[in-house]
């Protein structure tokens, strides 16, 4: 690909957040270049921090290959927030696809916190959050509003998968105010849903999204091909 393209598409995936890319079938090799324009390639999560059982489909461990039914992902989730610098982005190929569903939805965090008001809005800019669940993954306290570091926007960042608690404010109190902002962002309206097609790519932005693969295809086999791009420490 040429360098007008790959600056066409980094421009394309920071404006939609997500880009799909349909029967493109990428062998692991051409997946690892394709995210490649997207960020650096990273290995993914080793078993104590992230629960996923994988495969390997290349000796850099960069490309995952994951069985869905073992290893769902149907919750609002942005991927692997309990680590110190998630991952900005990731890359998914669907291999194996059930007989019908296996759809995934995205939502766009940044209108979740545009929609709120103002005092909201300083309300969610205060706060902290912890993600992480202790034994099954890392910890880490990441602001509760992030500053995309490439677009400047700001984002509602807490998902119902990984954060489980404010900082520094009561439990109790923390878990209404983290139901109240799920429920701010998981509007339909501020929702797409991809319903795959076999090789077909679709990269996303980590840092003002959240998906939710749904599982509603029974006992049938999925099989995604997967690389992530190494993150900053969320600010
Ligand atoms: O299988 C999917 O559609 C998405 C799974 C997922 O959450 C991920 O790969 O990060
Ligand atoms: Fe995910």
């Amino acid at each position: 690909m040429s360098e007008g393209g790959e600056a066409e598409l980094r421009e394309a995936f920071l404006e939609h957040q997500v880009l799909f890319f349909p029967e493109l079938r990428p062998e692991p090799e051409e997946h690892k270049r394709l995210a490649s324009v997207f960020g650096v390639p990273e290995v993914h999560g080793s078993s104590d921090e992230d629960q996923r059982e994988a495969f390997y489909a290349d000796d850099e461990r960069l490309v995952s290959i994951i069985d869905s039914k073992r290893n769902p992902a149907n919750f609002w989730h942005t991927d692997a927030t309990f680590r110190e610098r998630p991952p900005a982005a990731s890359c998914l190929c669907v291999r194996v696809l059930p007989s019908r569903g296996g759809d995934t939805m995205w939502l766009d965090t940044y209108r979740a916190y545009d929609s709120l008001a103002p005092p909201l809005q300083a309300l969610a800019d205060g706060l902290r959050a912890i993600h992480g669940h202790r034994g099954l993954t890392d910890q880490n306290v990441h602001p509760v509003v992030r500053t995309h570091p490439e677009t400047g926007r700001r984002a509602l960042w807490v998902n119902r998968g990984w954060t489980t608690a404010l900082e520094g404010v009561d439990y109790k109190q923390g878990q209404r105010l983290l139901e109240f902002f799920f429920d701010v962002m998981e509007q339909p309206e501020y929702m797409c849903r991809w319903s795959w097609s076999v090789g077909d790519v679709a990269v996303w932005d980590n840092r003002c999204t959240m998906h939710y693969a749904i599982a509603d295809f029974g006992e049938e086999y999925r099989e995604i091909q997967r690389v992530i791009l190494a993150g900053d420490r969320p600010v």
